[in-house]
């Protein structure tokens, strides 16, 4: 088995250039941890950027930094400032960022950031490429690498692929804004497994794959060409033990032990004993809502100006992107409401707001998590939010309250904790009241819940759940119940089928030989197909029968010329070497009056969907409606047909987007039987993508060849991926 490679944009470990040495310090992130075990051993790799551009990296040192970071298991892709600008703080922090975070307003359709992103995600891949061989596992993280699975895909069709997002998955209605969405898609469904944290943004992601590709899903699974990719959600955890030892070890210290920020937060609590200490801490992003934060503390204050003096907000906002026009505009509007609300708020004993503005170290942050009574998190989307697992770990005591708003992937998770929503100002003025008014017992028992949670599903055992189940979808994943046609079987197949005597072909059309179309009277065969059915039609001893649920009419006006066989109609009509159409079965059709209208109302009500009307049965096709609401009116129509043909000798047909309804005693397996029992033949084969086609799979005899095109269960022996696979089979067969 193959290495595992892990792609990020930055790598998990931080460059020091310092007098001509270089030193590579791993960093201590919760994805770093989280991907400890994946990312062991002596051929563990990570890809990514280093942190310094073309530009900042001095070329002698080229060769060192590539060896300090290959002792850290890390290899780097280099890029220019232009790069990073176009890519980092263009496509993916002011396109994506904001878009996947519901800032319409803010996110910028800038044609040279799209076309910097696409050529650095192709750098990604590249190396990707480089480095790994085709039995290596890849797993690619987050939305600065969107495109990442495809391109590597490509050059690897067997690869395994896994792709996390850490951030949300907006709604359809957001995502097809974009101008350049179909792409992203695509570039997604080069993995095999694509991992969300929650299963809100899992079903926006296969509603946006079904809508704007029109590929099926099924549950999680989307039907690709040839390919079933899974969609899962893996909530992150964190390094719940680090977070607890840090507590623990930070509560044992002796007083003359204690950092400047402990020393500060202690006097504070000494001086004004019942105030109680309220704790945010965010990267200064407009998703955090820290702004709409700060003017609910203030709404807070002036609903209750009893706790005037009895709580103290301290705001810890890291600074982030600050190369982004927004997060300019941002800082100021913060700095300002801070200078205002204390400004106007203060008195002499007491400042309502501590704001610093810059990332503590971590040991710092364990002094805030310890010292606060209450932690309030209100982002107005956030992926996940980790600060919010990491304040619950460190309350070894188990008291302490955190206020969470619902847009935080956490809130799935953290039922236990007071959730608010972010724009309720009302209810966090409340929930700020409850919070402080908590009796201990009821934090207690609270956050035993969560803390059980959390130590349980940290961020190793989300990584480990990750990889098995891209692991077991590498491992069963490419076995299905009918076999694919490799270049093996079809040798074995076209070589039996050279030697043969006698030989009866048959193909289905639509979804077979040609591809859907959104009006089936467009799907008209091209030249190369009747090419192709030509020379299998001329050579001798091969009778070739086009099988189809299609009308006789229209059948007769494209291949009647062509003197091809046919049979139609789901095996009604039939018509040998150009003669007229013959009825194959005696069908009655004084049920389709009845059946009509309630066709007819279903059409009304079915915004792209219409009646196909043929000599003995009923379509009703909904390719062209809503994917999610055609299936659910399929669905109900079934239900009302059932219920009215009762006993009847006329069956409803499931086939692919369209329900037919025609009578029980055709079908294709029982058409096909009947052609085979007119003389000897000792090479049968069926090919057809749909359900229809599996009469002839079930009912033809077990020494047929039979194929069916799609990856959908089947009773066909072997499988083809789409019709350009099955022009190739019987291009095979047409030159033996
Ligand atoms: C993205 C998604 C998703 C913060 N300040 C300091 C500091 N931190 C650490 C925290 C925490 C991390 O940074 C922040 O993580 P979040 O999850 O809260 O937010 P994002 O950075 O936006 O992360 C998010 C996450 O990816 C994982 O998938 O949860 O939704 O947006 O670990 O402790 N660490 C130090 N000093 C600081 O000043 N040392």
């Amino acid at each position: 088995m193959g290495k595992t490679i892990i792609i990020s944009n930055r790598l998990p470990v931080q460059l020091q250039i310092s007098n001509g040495t270089i030193n590579a310090i791993p960093s201590v992130g919760g994805l770093a941890t989280g991907m400890k075990s994946v990312h062991s051993g002596s051929d563990g790799l990570w890809i990514g950027w280093s942190g310094l551009t073309d530009e900042e990296t001095p070329p002698e040192l080229e060769d060192d930094i590539d060896k300090a970071l290959a002792e850290n298991g890390c290899a780097k892709v280099n890029l220019n400032a232009e790069e990073i600008d176009g890519f980092y703080f263009g496509f993916s922090n002011r396109t994506v960022w904001p878009l996947f975070h519901y800032f319409l307003e803010y996110s910028e359709f800038e044609l040279d950031f799209w076309n910097t992103y696409k050529a650095v995600n192709q750098k990604f891949a590249d190396a990707i490429i480089e480095k790994s061989n085709e039995d290596d596992t890849i797993w690619v993280h987050d939305y600065q690498l969107m495109l990442v699975p495809q391109m590597v895909r490509e050059k690897r069709p067997d690869t395994t692929i896994g792709f996390f997002l850490h951030i949300p998955f907006p709604s359809y209605e957001i995502f097809r804004t974009l101008p350049w969405r179909e792409e992203v898609l695509e570039g997604l469904l080069g993995s095999d497994l694509i991992g969300f944290h929650t299963y809100d943004y899992e079903r926006h992601f296969l509603s946006s794959v079904r809508r704007l590709l029109g590929l099926d899903v099924s549950f999680n699974e989307i039907y690709q060409d040839n390919r079933v990719i899974k969609v899962d959600s893996f909530p992150m955890g964190i390094d719940y033990k680090k977070f607890k030892d840090a507590a623990i070890l930070h509560s044992s210290k002796r007083e003359s032990e204690r950092s400047d920020l402990q020393m500060r937060l202690d006097s504070h609590k000494a001086s004004a004993p019942d105030t109680k200490l309220i704790l945010s801490i965010d990267r200064l992003d407009y998703s955090k809502g820290i702004a709409k934060r700060l003017n609910a503390f203030e709404y807070f204050l002036n609903k209750y100006p009893e706790y005037k003096e009895k709580v103290r907000l301290i705001i810890l906002a890291v600074p982030s992107r600050s190369n982004v026009p927004q997060y300019q505009l941002l800082k100021k509007e913060i700095d300002e409401l801070v200078g205002r609300i204390n400004g106007e708020l203060s008195t002499v004993n007491w400042t309502p707001i501590w704001y610093f503005y810059r990332s503590l170290p971590f040991e710092s942050l364990i002094d805030l998590y310890t010292s606060s009574d209450i932690a309030w998190l209100t982002p107005l989307r956030d992926g996940m939010n980790l600060v919010a697992k990491e304040y619950i770990a460190t309350r070894t005591d188990k008291t302490g309250v955190l206020i969470l708003s619902e847009m935080a992937g956490s809130a799935y998770e953290m039922n236990e904790a007071l959730l608010i929503n972010p724009n309720n100002f009302e209810e966090q003025a409340d929930t700020l009241k409850r919070a402080i008014n908590m009796p201990v017992e009821e934090q207690v028992s609270r956050n035993e819940f969560l803390q059980n949670r959390l130590e349980r599903y940290n961020v190793e055992v989300w990584a480990k759940e990750f990889m098995s189940a891209l692991n077991e979808k590498r491992d069963t994943g490419k076995a299905f119940v009918s076999q694919k046609m490799s270049t093996d079987i079809l040798n074995t197949i076209g070589q039996d089928y050279a030697k043969s005597k006698k030989r009866l072909l048959f193909l289905d059309y639509d979804g077979t030989l040609v591809g859907f179309h959104k009006d089936p009277q467009k799907a008209s065969p091209d030249e190369d197909l009747y090419e192709l059915l030509d020379s299998l039609q001329n050579q001798e001893n091969t009778t070739l029968f086009l099988i189809s649920g299609r009308d006789k009419q229209t059948f007769g006006r494209w291949f009647l010329p062509k003197k091809y066989n046919m049979i139609v109609e789901h095996g009604v009509w039939i018509s040998k070497e150009g003669h007229e159409f013959k009825m194959l079965e005696q069908v009655k059709g004084e049920w389709m009056a009845k059946i009509r209208p309630v066709l007819e109302s279903f059409v009304d009500r079915t915004p792209g969907s219409f009646i196909e009307e043929k000599n003995y049965s009923l379509a009703w096709h909904y390719r062209n409606t809503d994917p999610d609401f055609g299936e659910k009116r399929a669905t109900e129509l079934n239900t009302v047909l059932r219920s009215l043909i009762g006993n009847d000798d006329i069956s409803v047909l499931n086939g692919n987007k369209v329900l037919e309804i025609k009578s029980s005693n055709v079908n294709k397996g029982r058409a096909a039987t009947r052609m085979l029992s007119e003389d000897e033949y000792d090479f049968v084969f069926a090919i057809g993508d749909d359900w229809t086609d599996e009469f002839m799979f079930q009912e033809l005899p077990e020494s047929a060849v039979t194929v069916k095109v799609g990856l959908k269960k089947t009773h066909a022996r072997y499988h083809v991926e789409n019709t350009r696979r099955v022009r190739e089979l019987l291009t095979r067969f047409a030159k033996p």
